[in-house]
This record gives structure tokens, C-alpha cells and sequence, in this order.
């Protein structure tokens, strides 16, 4: 059903006028700041674009406990290492309140899962970096989790009821997520000069990277008008990625990193730090599948998903039998 969908999803805001009825009456209820709840009348391209949007926010979960996962058996000791275990349990988490968000709108979730593994859904860009060092781990937890908060605080905003509901609960994990990041930091940012070595190398090999995963800029963003008009996003990505840099520089400062952009400064009229854009042909040459461990990902996703189909099984014949306990006898 949603394949379908993704090939018709209109990417252009309809003006109020060829509105029908009952789209303008919609609209109405989105500028009223109404939460739209899954038995609601919706426009088709407004479940397409949601569907779109938390499939992958769902799936970026699910494959970014990959480069992390990959770490817990190298931890430096036990109790970095029970950390480590706890946030990547909770991304699985996310991706299940996700999937079940995405649910309502009418799609299973074997069905984004299946458009996963062919290629035709996306996950965050991010996840295709590997983590050559333990302070990348710490980088992941500041910088990306910390990047992931930022969209995450507006998303609670969003107008699909679900979605923020889902949003709220994240949040508050993803605030440990980074906590704990930024703890590894410290460490080795205040360690022997070898550890702060390797964090600064961290922090300049994921300095940019972590800035594409607020989306192309705003001029290049095919969805943002549209998706503001409907408050599925209430910033847009420039204005998101700024607030991250504006809020991030000066954690960089305390721990005493320096940030690999050279024209970095701050602009007192803005109130904010002029900053270098990521190189956005690196960030599409990622999103269209080229990134350095884009494969990899995929075929360990694949891996799981295939191993994991007798589990599944298992899981549901007993759903089944609790469900009809007398014909099963
Ligand atoms: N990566 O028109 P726009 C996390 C695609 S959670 C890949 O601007 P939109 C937690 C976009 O889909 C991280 N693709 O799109 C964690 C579209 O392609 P399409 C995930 C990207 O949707 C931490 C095309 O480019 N968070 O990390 C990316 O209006 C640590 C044009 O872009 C979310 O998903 C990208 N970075 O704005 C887990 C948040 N950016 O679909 C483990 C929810 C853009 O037409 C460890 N999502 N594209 O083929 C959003 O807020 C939005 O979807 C944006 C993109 C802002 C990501």
C-alpha cells in the first residue's frame, strides 16, 4: 500500500484556493494548533509524508545501534561497558515506539522494514560513518545524539498526535544518550595526550557528518514547505542546524577540542556562530547509497532480519494460541 503511496506523494504546497472542503478544513485545524489523531480525516499525501518521515526516523534508529553495537564487547570496562548496553537497548526502543507510530497510519511494519532492505527507504546519513576509536563512541552520545535532541525537542511539536507522543518519551532517553557521550568526552578530552588525540580526531572526522543530519539546506529541502505547512516539522533544517552549532561550540571550548571549521566565529548581529557548510555532494553521494559503510549496514540489517524470521515465528503462533485457547486445544 504506502509503496504505492511514495510514488505519488505531491512535494509542493497547495495553495488555499484548490483546496476542497474538507482539505481547507484540515488546514484549519493545523493552524488552530489541533493534534491530528489517527482516525482523523488526513489528506493522503499528508499520511505519505508522515509515513515517509517516521519509517525512516524508525529505521535510523534501528541501524544506528550498528556502529555503536559494534563497541560494547571493546568498552573500557565493565561499567562503560553496562552503559553502552543500556543506550543501545534503547535505540531499539525508539525504533519500536516509531514503528508503532508509523502503524496507525496504516502500514505494517514488515512492509517499511521490506522497503528498508530494498533501498527504497531511507536511514539518517550519520549512521553510514564507521567508529574506528572508543572516543567516537563518546562523539556518537555528544554530537550525534546531542544533533538527534535538537530535531527531537521541535519534533514533540509535530501535529500527528502519535508522533509526538512518541517524540516526548524519546526525548527523555536520548538526554542520558547524550549525558553519556559527553562523560566519555570529558575523559578523554582530560586524559593523557594520547586520549585527547583521539578525541579530537573523532570530533573531526564527525564534526560534519553529524551537521548533514539535519537534511540538505533549506533552499535544496524538497519536503520543508510543505511539511511546515502541515506542522509535520515545525523548524526548518538551517534553522535547526544553526541552534545545534550555536549550542555545541562552546561544550567544544570546555573541553578544550577545536572545531575543524577555520572560519568558524560568532556573529553578534545573528546571535549566533557563522559557521562553513558540510559538502553537500558528499551528503547526497551518502543518501543515494555511496557512503563508507552504507553496504555493510544494509547486509547486517539484512542479516539479522533473515536470522531473526524463526523468533518471529515462535512470537506469533503463541500470540495465536493466547488469543484462542480453546480452539488450540
Ligand atoms: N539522512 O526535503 P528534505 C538518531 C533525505 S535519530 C538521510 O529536507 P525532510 C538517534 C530526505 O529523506 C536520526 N536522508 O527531507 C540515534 C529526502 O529524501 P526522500 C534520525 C536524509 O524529511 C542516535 C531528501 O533527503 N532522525 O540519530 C537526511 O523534510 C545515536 C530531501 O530532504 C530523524 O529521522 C539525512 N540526514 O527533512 C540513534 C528525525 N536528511 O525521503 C542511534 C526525523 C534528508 O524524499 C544512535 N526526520 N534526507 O527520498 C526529520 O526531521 C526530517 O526527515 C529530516 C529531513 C530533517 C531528517
Amino acid at each position: 500500500m504506502y509503496a504505492q503511496m511514495i510514488r505519488t506523494a505531491s512535494t509542493g504546497v497547495k495553495p488555499r484556493e484548490e483546496m476542497t472542503e474538507e482539505e481547507r478544513r484540515f488546514q484549519d485545524r493545523i493552524d488552530a494548533g489541533e493534534k491530528i489523531e489517527p482516525k482523523d480525516w488526513m489528506p493522503d499525501d499528508y499520511r505519505a509524508t508522515l509515513i515517509r518521515q517516521i519509517g525512516q526516523h524508525a529505521h535510523s534508529e534501528v541501524v544506528g545501534q550498528l556502529p555503536e553495537g559494534n563497541w560494547i564487547t571493546r568498552a573500557p570496562t565493565l561499567e562503560r561497558k553496562a552503559i553502552l548496553l543500556a543506550k543501545v537497548q534503547d535505540e531499539a526502543g525508539h525504533g519500536l515506539y516509531l514503528y508503532s507510530a508509523a502503524e496507525t497510519l496504516g502500514v505494517s511494519r514488515d512492509e517499511l522494514i521490506e522497503l528498508l532492505h530494498q533501498g527504497r527507504m531511507k536511514y539518517s546519513s550519520i549512521f553510514n560513518y564507521p567508529t574506528l576509536t572508543w572516543a567516537d563512541i563518546g562523539a556518537i552520545g555528544w554530537l550525534v545524539d546531542g544533533a538527534a535532541i535538537v530535531n527531537q525537542v521541535a519534533l514533540q511539536r509535530t501535529s500527528y498526535g502519535p508522533y509526538s507522543r512518541a517524540m516526548i518519551r524519546i526525548c527523555k532517553e536520548e538526554s542520558f544518550h547524550a549525558r553519556q557521550g559527553y562523560s566519555i568526552m570529558m575523559k578523554m578530552a582530560f586524559g593523557t595526550p594520547e586520549q585527547k588525540r583521539m578525541a579530537q580526531d573523532a570530533v573531526d572526522r564527525l564534526w560534519y557528518p553529524a551537521l548533514m543530519m539535519f537534511g540538505p539546506p533549506d533552499k535544496d529541502s524538497v519536503h520543508t514547505a510543505q511539511s511546515m505547512a502541515w506542522k509535520i516539522k515545525v523548524a526548518t533544517n538551517d534553522e535547526l542546524r544553526q541552534k545545534f552549532v550555536n549550542q555545541t561550540i562552546p561544550q567544544m571550548e570546555y573541553l578544550g577540542l577545536k572545531c575543524p571549521d577555520p572560519d568558524l566565529k560568532w556573529n553578534d548581529e545573528k546571535q549566533g556562530y557563522d559557521f562553513t557548510e558540510p559538502d553537500w555532494s558528499e551528503f547526497f553521494d551518502v543518501i543515494r547509497g555511496n557512503g563508507p559503510c552504507n553496504v555493510d549496514r544494509m547486509n547486517d540489517r539484512v542479516k539479522a532480519w533473515e536470522e531473526g524470521a524463526w523468533v518471529r515465528e515462535g512470537l506469533l503462533a503463541h500470540a495465536r494460541k493466547k488469543a484462542a485457547p480453546a480452539a488450540a486445544e
